[in-house]
């Protein structure tokens, strides 16, 4: 599936991966590339611009968060400005539910009508299909084929012309089942008695779904043709088939999300069990075949949630303010390399002895038996330890199952921390220069040390 378009983008990613180091000329020549691979996927020529000018932009004026490469900060902007043109996800909730299928002749309507019975079916859900095409000759027995095989039944007037009649029918017969699956006629095109044929469905049915049925062979006309069809009768949701095999799906895919319906399942195969939810972030991840790029990706998230909590850390360290929850969560930090470590090795206090890098090192272990003794603690104690007298720590350490010299070692640690702090807060020459440089991200305090 997009085979040749995730072979490109991969080898854009390996380049990036290669390269010395990022500067415009890299920048340039990568969006060229994702420019020319989209456009080759068939992805529509405004789309494919869009998308290299904000890569190129975002990579030109954003700054990594602290702790990430810019080559891996380039690889992130791709990977989300390609998640961003094939739009929102939209679940389909596992719950009882009314769908109608609607679309073009031969789009595979009834064949996604069988995958979606069987993915509700293996959901664990009962699920009925009801043969709402009067058009297509043998309309029924096709649908009653697929409900044998997969053992759910299959509601039909055979011979009947009126597909209202046959919806009013199933209504009141399948009203029992959880998941009730309409399967309707196409046309050769949207055509005025198509239209008025889904509204009257649509009205009689009440369906909680409306799923535009798509082949993606039909490249960025599936945009239009998306669009036509939520005009006329509004969708919910655009499923895409035949994403097997068509170097067009990329075309079909970004057409429709640009228009608004999201996507929600696409079919890649012939076979009942070919049927995908459709998640942009997993899609791409795969695209790009990457599982490092999750890991990547955490580790950005982790960075910039890290910079804001060094910022949180830091403010309340030089409130004045200090608890155990604060020394936990500076432990927490000092054991993660990141930015918060840098200020903290950078700290002059700290570097004198109180807390040196041998016991950052056995900090797991350690930052584990606190954490158990502080789940002992209640909410007062860690907000104010001072209150903790000696048969509290009895108490404590019963509760927690370690011993009352455990204890004592937090609490003590505790003061020697507290009183670093104390000590910096006194020290107003360090204080502006730790602001300032908390504000502006870089940190250097070696004039402090
Ligand atoms: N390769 C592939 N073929 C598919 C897929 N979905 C459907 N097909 C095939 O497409 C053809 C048409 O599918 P149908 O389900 O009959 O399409 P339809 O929309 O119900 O067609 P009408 O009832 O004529 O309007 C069949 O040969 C299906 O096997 C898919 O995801 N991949
Ligand atoms: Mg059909």
């Amino acid at each position: 599936m997009l085979d040749s378009l995730g072979e490109s983008l991969r080898n854009t990613i390996r380049k990036i991966s290669k390269a010395g180091y990022v500067d415009e000329s890299l920048i340039k020549e990568v969006v060229r590339d994702i420019q020319r691979a989209l456009l080759r996927a068939d992805v529509e020529v405004h789309l494919a611009l869009k998308l290299s000018k904000n890569v190129e932009r975002r990579a030109l004026e954003e700054k990594p968060p602290s702790g990430m490469s810019h080559r891996d900060f380039l690889i992130k902007i791709i990977y989300e400005e390609l998640v961003a043109i094939l739009g929102k996800e939209k679940e389909v909730a596992l719950k009882p539910q009314k769908l109608m299928l609607v679309g073009l002749y031969g789009q595979g309507k009834t064949t996604t009508a069988g995958k979606l019975a069987r993915y509700f079916h293996k959901k664990g859900l009962s699920v009925a299909l009801i043969a709402c095409d009067v058009h297509r000759p043998a309309a029924y027995e096709q649908l009653k084929q697929i409900g044998e095989q997969l053992n759910v039944p299959v509601f039909g007037i055979p011979g009947e012309k009126d597909a209202r009649k046959i919806a009013r029918e199933a209504v009141k017969k399948m009203k029992d089942y959880q998941v009730q699956i309409f399967d309707t006629s196409g046309r050769h095109a949207l055509e005025d008695d198509l239209i008025e044929e889904i509204k009257d469905l649509k009205e009689i049915i009440q369906p909680d779904e409306i799923f535009l049925v798509l082949d993606a062979t039909i490249g960025q006309q599936a945009g239009k043709q998306a669009k036509a069809f939520h005009d006329a009768v509004g969708v919910t949701g655009v499923i895409i088939t035949k994403m097997d095999g068509s170097a067009k799906g990329g075309g079909a895919l970004s057409a429709v999300a640009a228009t608004g319906a999201p996507v929600v399942f696409i079919g890649t195969g012939e076979h009942l069990e070919d049927l995908e939810h459709f998640n942009p972030t997993r899609f791409i991840s795969r695209l790009l075949g990457m599982g490092d790029l999750e890991t990547l990706l955490e580790t950005a998230k982790e960075l910039e949630l890290k910079e804001e909590e060094a910022e949180k850390v830091m403010e309340r360290m030089m409130s004045g303010k200090f608890n155990l929850k604060d020394m936990y969560e500076i432990w927490e930090q000092m054991a993660k390399p990141g930015l918060l470590q840098k200020i903290l090795y950078s700290l002059p206090f700290f570097k004198m002895g109180d807390i040196d890098k041998g016991m950052v090192e056995e900090s797991e272990e350690k930052l584990r038996k606190y954490r158990i003794i502080m789940d002992s603690m209640t909410y007062e104690e860690l907000e104010n330890p001072e209150i903790i007298k000696s048969s509290r720590i009895k108490r404590i350490a019963r509760g927690s199952g370690r011993s009352e010299q455990e204890v004592r070692s937090l609490l003590k640690e505790y003061n020697r921390m507290k009183k670093t702090m104390k000590q910096m807060r006194g020290n107003r020459k360090l204080m502006r220069a730790l602001r300032k440089q908390l504000k502006s991200g870089d940190f250097d305090m070696s004039g402090f040390t």
